[in-house]
């Protein structure tokens, strides 16, 4: 493909990254929520837009398959970033990753207990580090969904899992009590692209930066 792809998720990351490439004179032709397609014209003939799942945009630019793409810090820490550019941290998609507990298990005491907590998450490695560092013992328990479930249900004494509003720990009556780190989604560039075709990319990367520095 001699035009530029750009890789993309449904829903927040879609969604906010819309007004950034409009910056860039770059609008879709289709909504991806309601349309079928994977493969999304943009009003730019040379741009399109492939729909991929969040986990996934890093792969597609990864090797080529998309020049550009938007990911969560989550992710990029998770499945790894190798031989991928980040130049723009958009400041979209923002979040917590927080360490959460039912309410009413002493998080606290059970760590300077030096207790072994089980822990559920669907970012295994990003918890592995976190309680190294802090020195606390766990067992990690890798999870794909749905972390509030796993302490309410038994199988876990705490989860690892982003949080915006707060409102599905509160729902599921967990309490955040540990900040991992703060989340927001960068753009993510194909190496070999930046340098082949740097003409087109460029401008496309400059519109962008000047309105996330607004
Ligand atoms: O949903 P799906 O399984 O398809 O994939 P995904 O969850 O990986 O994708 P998506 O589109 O939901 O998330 C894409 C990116 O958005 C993530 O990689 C994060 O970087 C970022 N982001 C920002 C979030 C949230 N905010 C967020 N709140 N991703 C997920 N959540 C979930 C969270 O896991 C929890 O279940 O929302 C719930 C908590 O939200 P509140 O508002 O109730 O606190
Ligand atoms: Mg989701």
């Amino acid at each position: 493909m001699n035009g530029i792809t750009i890789a993309l998720s449904k829903g927040r990351i879609f969604e906010e990254t819309l007004p950034l490439l409009a910056a860039a004179g770059i609008e879709p032709l289709e909504d991806p929520e309601t349309s079928r397609k994977l493969i999304i014209p943009t009003s730019r003939a040379d741009v399109r837009l492939v729909i991929v799942r969040a986990t996934d945009a890093p792969t597609y630019v990864q090797y080529g398959a998309a020049d550009l793409g938007v990911a969560g810090k989550d992710v990029l820490l998770e499945h790894g970033s190798e031989g991928l550019y980040q130049p723009i941290d958009l400041r979209i998609a923002k979040c917590r990753m927080m360490v959460a507990i039912p309410a009413g298990f002493d998080y606290g005491n059970a760590v300077r207990q030096g207790a072994r907590l089980k822990v559920a998450s669907k970012y295994v490695n990003i918890a592995r580090q976190h309680f190294a560092a802090k020195g606390v013992h766990v067992d990690l328990i890798k999870l794909y969904g749905s972390m509030e479930l796993a302490p309410l249900a038994g199988l876990a004494d705490a989860i690892v899992d982003l949080v915006s509003t707060g409102s599905t720990l509160k729902a599921n009556n967990l309490i955040a009590v540990e900040h991992v780190m703060d989340i927001s989604s960068s753009l993510i560039v194909n190496q070999a692209a930046l340098k082949l075709k740097r003409e087109a990319l460029e401008p496309i990367l400059d519109a962008i930066a000047a309105v996330v520095d607004r």
